[in-house]
């Protein structure tokens, strides 16, 4: 593991443009469920009966309370330190992007100006039948499951298995794993697609993939630097090792 650090330090003495590629381990440690492994969402809940559009039409008040659900525990929770010190890292590089799968909102709350959305964010929403996009004041009260001006469904703003990815989204993250010194991907099983690819973009054009988890991936094969831990205490290192190089960064 040191030998790890002592590698990373180097590789970050020369780099300008960092990507934080982050997924729902980041947000473990505030108390937010991962997908999978032995306390996953996944393990309790079925996707196919929750995560899909075709589950929201015919069961709409189930899909929607189990958002509203998730909304209060993502509103009762807070960034925690991985999220902050990737925030912090701001002041020290040229450039952060952080590409995240999530849809807790936790990287724009902890501060992160460059936040590209994957998966949408459990705080909007927007009409199925024309599209408009809807905070909750000029919803229609008194259905419980809001409804549009129009009278379509108001659906919460989160990909769904077999929908396509917010386009911006996905090829600002590309052109930035393509452009980037040092990719980290903290917290995510690598297993969805599209989402995935931005790690292997980023290593075909050869950039320095650092993977930070509790434990191996699919990544874990191709990664230069691999840091075995929690993100909330590993992350607080790296600023440390960051802070003690005077030559690091913008100064
Ligand atoms: C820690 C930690 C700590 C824990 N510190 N680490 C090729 C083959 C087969 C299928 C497909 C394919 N290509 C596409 C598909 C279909 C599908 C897909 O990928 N399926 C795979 C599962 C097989 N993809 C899609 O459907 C996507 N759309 C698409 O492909 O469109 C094109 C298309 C259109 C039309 C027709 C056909 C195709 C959309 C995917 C949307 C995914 N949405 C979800 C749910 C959102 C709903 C919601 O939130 O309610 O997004 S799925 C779920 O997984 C969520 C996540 O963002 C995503 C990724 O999960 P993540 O973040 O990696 O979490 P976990 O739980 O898997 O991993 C946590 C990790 O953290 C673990 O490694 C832990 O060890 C670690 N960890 N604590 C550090 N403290
Ligand atoms: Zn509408």
């Amino acid at each position: 593991m040191l030998q790890q650090y002592e590698k990373l330090k180097k590789v970050l003495s020369s780099a300008k443009k960092i990507v934080f590629f982050t997924g729902a381990g980041i947000s473990a440690e505030s108390g937010i469920p991962t997908f999978r492994g032995k306390d996953g969402i996944w393990n309790k809940m079925k996707p196919e009966e929750l995560a899909n559009f075709n589950a929201f039409l015919c069961n709409p008040e189930l899909v929607w309370d189990w958002y509203q659900y998730r909304k209060k525990i993502v509103h009762e929770a807070s960034p925690n330190p991985a999220h902050l010190v990737i925030s912090e890292l701001q002041n020290y590089f040229d450039e952060v992007t952080v590409v995240t799968q999530n849809v807790d909102n936790f990287h724009n709350r902890a501060g992160s100006k460059i936040v590209y959305e994957l998966h949408g964010n459990i705080e909007k929403n927007y009409c199925i039948s024309c599209g408009k996009r809807h905070d909750f004041e000029n919803l229609v009260v008194g259905e419980k499951v809001p409804k549009c001006e129009c009278g379509g469904l108001i659906r919460p703003d989160i990909v769904w298995f077999g929908e396509y990815l917010p386009e911006d989204a996905y090829s600002l993250s590309e052109l930035a794993a393509e452009t980037c010194d040092v990719m980290f991907v903290i917290g995510t099983s690598a297993v969805v697609y599209p989402a995935a690819n931005i790690a292997y973009i980023a290593k075909r054009n050869g950039k320095i993939l650092v993977e930070i988890n509790i434990e191996r991936t699919e990544l874990s094969g191709i990664a230069d630097i691999s840091l075995i831990g929690k993100a909330g205490e590993i992350l607080p290192q790296i600023l440390q090792l960051v802070k003690e190089e005077k030559s690091y960064g913008k100064n």
